[in-house]
């Protein structure tokens, strides 16, 4: 096992993975920017090294800083944590030939995800249900391309390679719309990702947004934790997050994570990852797949008792998976709210110093949060500050422990989305389970005097 591990994040997230570290005897090392510098998880690291100034271009998206802090203070392995570099292909191969371990996917894995055609075509062949549309990237030929969309049926959808995540994305309603939406996607898709190449998909209007946790070996040892419905979100930031998805029959799922655990094993897949599908009517359809610790991974698990983290740590270090897929029962159910410094309904970031934090605690409450009074919250970065995550033996007792860790939450200084949570944790159609992508938006834009959030951004 690794003596030292480098945490190239920040927030919550470099936290999390100190604890994971701590928890296995592993030594840490904190890289930071000059914002941070005064932050309580950086003090708590072993050691900490300031990678540059606020902007994350010039500090946690440095690579050659964030290499040199691993030479400096000798660190084996560097953990991405999410967002920043964690999906950055070029950063895993530099760790690499610079001698330290990536605790991530292989560089080829973390590239062919990355190309969104390339995943999908890879997802095909491993037999994992893919949205029907273009056979691959769309050709040049407007005919074709005229020809493929009556094939597929309207409304299509027309999405970048390159994208991913909500980027670079456009809804065709109509054949008359379809040749100009196709050229304008691919001239934002060459300038923003610097791949024009485009794929189209039949466009699903009201599905669901459910994700399947996988972890593999070295070994080609994989195996599935569950899922996680992320069907709660506004402009393709996720608001809450739940497991196992309400409503889902167990059949449908189980299907759906043996072949993701399959996919795994064929493509040599190592690491933790996420396989995303979009789900309506009773069918699953692979949309992308994420190749780095997510945001939610507190609702998996709480359902499945295993560490996520440190099983990625272990799986870096080239253990064999602990875990048969037997092993992995779900028990009880888990919800996730994250709290932001923003406008509850107007959304608008909200930064600065936090003078009272009182965090809520009891029977099945997690919080997982680097901030505390008296922390400044910076601008310069994503405006999440914590996560509540709840759980108990029944959705019905998820739900009533977060409306109650809610309740005793105290945040002063800064605005938070609080007051939403507190809201949709009462909401009919929430607590009946299994609303769509759709959701949220519709009843934010139903409010009076709310500016209205339903479109699909490209
Ligand atoms: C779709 C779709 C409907 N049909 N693809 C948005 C994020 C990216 N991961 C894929 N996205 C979508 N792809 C087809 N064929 C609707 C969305 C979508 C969405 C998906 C997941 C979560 C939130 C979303 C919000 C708007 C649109």
């Amino acid at each position: 096992m690794f003596e030292k591990i480098l945490i190239a994040n920040r927030g919550e997230i470099a936290l999390r993975i100190q604890r994971a570290c701590r928890e296995m005897g592993i030594k840490t090392v904190v890289v930071h920017s000059e914002a941070d510098r005064e932050a309580k998880y950086v003090k708590l690291a072993d050691e900490s090294v300031c990678i540059g100034p606020a902007p994350s271009a010039q500090s946690y998206l440095n690579m050659p800083a964030i290499i040199s802090a691993a030479e400096v203070t000798d660190a084996e392995a560097i953990h991405p944590g999410y967002g920043f570099l964690s999906e950055n292909a070029d950063f895993a191969e530099r760790v690499e030939q610079s001698g330290f371990v990536f605790i991530g996917p292989r560089p080829e894995s973390i590239r062919m995800m990355g190309d969104k055609v390339t995943a999908k075509q890879t997802m095909i062949k491993a037999g994992v249900p893919c949205v029907p549309g273009s056979e691959g990237a769309l050709p040049d030929d407007p005919k074709e391309i005229v020809r493929i969309a009556r094939k597929v049926g309207y409304p299509v959808i027309i999405k970048a390679a390159g994208g991913g995540g909500g980027r670079g994305m456009r809804v065709v309603h109509t054949e008359a719309a379809l040749l100009n939406a196709v050229t304008m996607t691919k001239t934002e898709a060459g300038a923003a990702f610097g791949n024009p190449e485009v794929y189209m998909e039949k466009f699903l209007e009201n599905p669901r947004h459910v994700e399947i946790q996988i972890l593999a070996d070295e070994f080609k040892n994989a195996i599935w934790l569950g899922e996680r419905d992320c069907s709660m979100q506004r402009r393709h930031q996720k608001v809450i997050e739940e497991a196992p998805a309400p409503g889902i029959p167990r059949k449908i799922v189980e299907r759906i994570g043996d072949r993701c655990a399959e996919a795994c094993r064929k493509m040599g897949y190592r690491g933790a990852g996420t396989f995303e599908f979009l789900y309506e009517n009773g069918e699953f359809y692979f949309i992308e797949m994420n190749t780095r610790v997510q945001v939610e991974h507190p609702v998996t698990e709480m359902i499945t008792g295993v560490d996520i983290v440190q099983e990625q740590i272990r799986i870096a270090a080239g253990e064999k998976l602990r875990y048969r897929q037997r092993d992995i029962v779900l028990n009880g159910h888990a919800i996730e709210c994250r709290i932001n410094a923003e406008d509850p309904f107007k959304f608008t970031p909200s930064p600065g110093r936090i003078n009272a934090w009182h965090a809520p605690g009891g029977p099945g409450i997690r919080v997982d949060s680097h901030v505390y009074a008296g922390y400044f919250v910076p601008p310069n970065y994503d405006s999440m500050v914590g996560k509540v995550i709840s759980y108990g033996a029944t959705r019905e007792q998820a739900i009533r422990r977060m409306q109650i860790a809610l309740s005793e939450m105290v945040v002063e200084g800064i605005q938070t989305n609080i007051a939403l949570h507190r809201e949709l944790m009462v909401d009919a159609r929430f607590i009946e389970g299994g609303t769509n992508i759709h959701y949220l938006e519709h009843k934010l834009a139903n409010k009076p005097d709310l500016p209205k959030t339903t479109e699909i951004k490209s």
